[in-house]
């Protein structure tokens, strides 16, 4: 056994030692056994900080750090503290692929939650797997990312997140039952995963509602100006126009819309469900339809606990991806208190119990994983009335 593999079995004792509360052996140095202080338990968080998701990752940091402290104050895992480990993966394959090496060879996290695209995801995701160190994917709607994954293997990957497949049929219902919508022209990044698979994914359900596309428009994700694309959108004179993209080029979408034809409906995916489209695009914003996987309003009881719980700590209302990563550290939670005391490789038994998660309550409701590791959870479909996202559907 190389010295890598010694080091990083002793790393396992110590961490079943501390998440059991059984004494360590091994590995475990004196003052890690007995009453001693429990070592602490490191979970990874891999998100877009800076770069294009850099809407999504600020407040997914908001919300892992919100429940980190708030089960650290609750006595953590089984007497043992939670400690983040957050990098950026800069909205990029090769950042994500950079932080995922680091945490599960350098920091030995016992999973990690992320990243924030599923064009990085994508890349990044196979880290885990090679490591077998669980990954739970906060915010990747796009295709492939649980289940049956294009790069192989994908049985440590968990998703947290509404996927896209499941959203946008919802969406597309609504729109054609309650927002009468006949025509669309179909807009989309071709150079982003989670928008060229939404796109796919549009295509498919508007045509089997019948729906007609009057005509596609591709873009880059990086495109600054869509004046040349919306222009040609409208001259199809489409009762509605969907975006399938990140925020970025959404906001343009929206702003060009607005000021060409105010009032037309624009629908969205995922991309669409950060109050920054709100913020950046204004009145522009409004009327805008998305599928999403939570709302602020919401009464539910822990719903509403967290949304007091975060404008407490950070003087600002939370948004989905903050509901979200708040959840996933839950979810995680659950698990972890689960994994037994054995000698084998920790992450396997972890992932055997993340596998088993049922009814732990979080705000995107009562949570459990499908058998393919995919999220089991309700759809809300919400449209941008008086700047605030309220439910549709
Ligand atoms: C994805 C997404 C983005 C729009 C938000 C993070 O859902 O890349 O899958």
């Amino acid at each position: 056994m190389d010295k890598r593999i010694l080091g990083g079995l002793a790393a396992v004792a110590i961490l079943l030692g501390a998440c059991s509360g059984t004494t360590g052996t091994g590995g475990a140095s004196a003052s890690q056994q007995g009453t001693a202080a429990k070592a602490d338990v490191k979970v990874g968080v891999v998100i877009s900080l800076t770069g294009v998701g850099n809407v999504y990752g600020p407040t997914q940091r908001n919300g892992v750090e919100l429940a980190a402290q708030r089960i650290n104050d609750a006595g953590g895992v089984n007497g043992a503290k939670i400690v983040l480990v957050i990098d950026d993966d800069q909205s990029t394959t090769d950042g994500g692929v950079t932080a995922f090496r680091k945490q599960t060879s350098q920091d030995r996290v016992v999973a990690i939650l992320g990243p924030t695209l599923s064009n990085t995801a994508v890349a990044a995701h196979p880290v885990a797997q090679s490591a077998q160190t669980p990954a739970i994917a906060i915010s990747n709607t796009g295709d492939g990312i649980v289940g049956k994954c294009d790069y192989g293997p994908c049985d440590y990957i968990f998703r947290a997140s509404l996927g896209e497949s499941t959203a946008i049929p919802q969406t597309v219902s609504v729109a054609k039952s309650k927002l009468n919508v006949k025509s669309v022209v179909l807009m989309y990044a071709q150079d982003d995963k989670f928008s060229s698979d939404g796109f796919a994914i549009f295509k498919k359900n508007l045509t089997s509602a019948g729906i007609t596309i009057k005509k596609e428009i591709a873009f880059s994700k990086t495109d600054v100006d869509l004046s040349a694309q919306v222009t040609a959108a409208l001259a199809e004179s489409p009762d509605a126009i969907v975006d399938s993209s990140l925020a970025g080029p959404a906001i343009l979408v929206l702003k060009e819309v607005n000021k060409r034809k105010p009032g037309m409906l624009v629908i969205g995916g995922n991309g669409f469900n950060t109050p920054a489209i709100i913020a950046s695009a204004g009145a522009a914003a409004e009327g805008a339809v998305s599928g999403a996987a939570w709302y602020l309003g919401n009464p539910d009881p822990v719903n509403k606990e967290f949304v007091a719980a975060y404008k407490a700590k950070y003087n600002v209302d939370p948004d989905q991806f903050a509901a979200q990563s708040y959840s996933a550290l839950y979810i995680l939670l659950d698990a972890l208190k689960r994994t037994p005391s054995v000698t084998s490789v920790l992450h396997d038994k972890l992932r055997g119990q993340i596998e088993l998660t049922t009814g732990v309550k979080t705000p995107l409701g009562e949570f459990s994983f499908t058998s393919s590791h995919d999220v089991n959870q309700k759809v809300y479909v919400v449209q941008v009335k008086n700047g605030q996202f309220t439910q549709i559907n």
